[in-house]
């Protein structure tokens, strides 16, 4: 079971994904995602200069040993490319050892904790009249939880508000669009949206809400004691989180739960927030928090500090990362919610793969491995396009967090 070929397959079935796919000598194969929007190619690059001439002739089944060679090995440790180009390794091995044994991941992670993925679906729209629209459609297709963004009134556009409706596509240009951003404006705006929310469908309906970094600690402390009527699941990164003490400011002054970590890549980037208790939800994913293998860890961690995971799942997260966080999800004591955002037809017919959607649930497929795939082939017909994600700008031209 020694690895015998390593691809990096660069793919843009209406936007962009790298793959890696490791193969065995015994002819096993196992895929991985790395995709890190935005910042595609210096994944894929990384992956094909510097780990895969490394991984020839390697046990594929010494996963772990694999995960600290490369992060250890690496000499500059963590990272969001490095850790992405690690997850890719990690989760195709993890692939390729549920394939040998013919078990699913989640049962070679210690099996089922519960019997579906509870996810999470995105409404938004420009107006509160148009997003109660959009939050009733998730509602009528069996989703008990819902993030509800809209537009903000004076401000031309808002990063986090696509005019597409089930998808989402936030890299919109080969250079950075730009969106201009007001506080002021946001906070009168946002607890008038969920009091209309809250009304139109009533107080079970768990409810999320992304801040996308925007606000300082105590800006965000004042949106949080401004939407407790409304008993929120969370408010999702509600500050820039480089500084993790700023979380301490936000937990004095609100019972508004608390969610942060798609752009966080090892342990050590929520490592104060778990063990102080100043977060509810841990956000990292499969694709950039270094795979199966130390998503795990912090989960652990969290587990011991009663923080519930909370994986990121927009789209950018290929079926493949997709696939792989729905047996973690399955398998984890403390799993809380799991993002879900559908992928575009042509991006699944690139990557088949065998979870479904049911009634507010994912599944994961039962197949051995993770139960998906991407094919080659197909891959081929969609080259790469340049997208990066847009920048935020207050109203006077200052750069800001989105
Ligand atoms: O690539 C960035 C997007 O995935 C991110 O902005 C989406 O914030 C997001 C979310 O919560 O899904
Ligand atoms: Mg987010």
């Amino acid at each position: 079971m020694k690895i015998a070929d390593v691809r990096v397959i660069v793919t843009c079935p209406g936007r962009n994904f790298v793959t890696l796919k490791i193969v065995t000598d015994d002819g096993v194969h196992g895929v991985g995602d790395a995709t890190l929007n935005g910042r595609e190619l210096a994944v894929a690059a990384y992956l094909r200069d510097h780990v895969a001439p490394a991984l020839i002739g390697r046990d594929a089944s010494r996963i772990e040993d694999t995960w600290q060679y490369l992060y250890k090995g690496a000499y500059w440790r963590r990272g969001p490319v490095t850790m992405t180009a690690i997850a890719a390794v990690d989760t195709a091995l993890w692939d390729i050892l549920g394939k040998v044994a013919g078990l699913p991941v989640y049962k070679l992670l210690g099996g089922r904790s519960r019997e579906g993925v509870t996810v999470y679906g995105h409404a938004n729209a420009a107006t509160t009249d148009e997003v109660l629209a959009e939050v009733a459609r998730y509602v009528d297709l069996g989703y008990r939880a819902v993030r509800v963004q809209t537009g903000v009134p004076g401000l031309a556009s808002t990063y986090g508000v696509s005019g597409d409706k089930m998808f989402y596509e936030p890299a919109d240009a080969a250079l950075p669009t730009e969106n201009v951003w007001s506080t002021e404006k946001y906070l009168a705006h946002v607890p008038t949206v969920f009091a209309r929310v809250r009304d139109e469908f009533g107080p079970t309906v768990k409810l999320l809400h992304d801040v996308h970094h925007r606000l300082t600690p105590i800006e965000a402390a004042r949106l949080g004691k401004s939407l407790e009527p409304y008993a929120l699941t969370w408010i999702e990164d509600p500050v820039p989180a480089e500084l993790q003490e700023g979380f301490r400011l936000i937990r004095q002054h609100t019972t508004t739960p608390i969610a942060v970590g798609e752009v966080f890549n090892t342990v050590w980037d929520c490592e104060t927030l778990i063990r102080e208790q100043l977060i509810d939800y841990i956000r990292a994913t499969v694709v950039h928090a270094g795979g199966i293998t130390h998503l795990r860890r912090i989960f652990d961690l969290a587990a011991l500090h009663h923080v519930r995971s909370g994986s990121h799942g927009a789209t950018d997260l290929s079926p493949v990362c997709m696939a792989a966080a729905l047996h973690l999800d399955l398998a984890i004591p403390n799993f809380g919610l799991q993002e879900y955002m559908r992928h575009t037809p042509e991006t699944d017919a690139v990557f088949p793969h065998g979870y479904h959607y049911d009634g507010g649930y994912l599944h994961p497929a039962e197949t051995p491995g993770l139960g998906v795939d991407i094919d080659e082939e197909l891959a081929a017909r969609y080259p790469y396009r340049p997208a990066q994600l847009p920048v935020n700008r207050l109203e006077d031209g200052t750069v800001h967090s989105w």
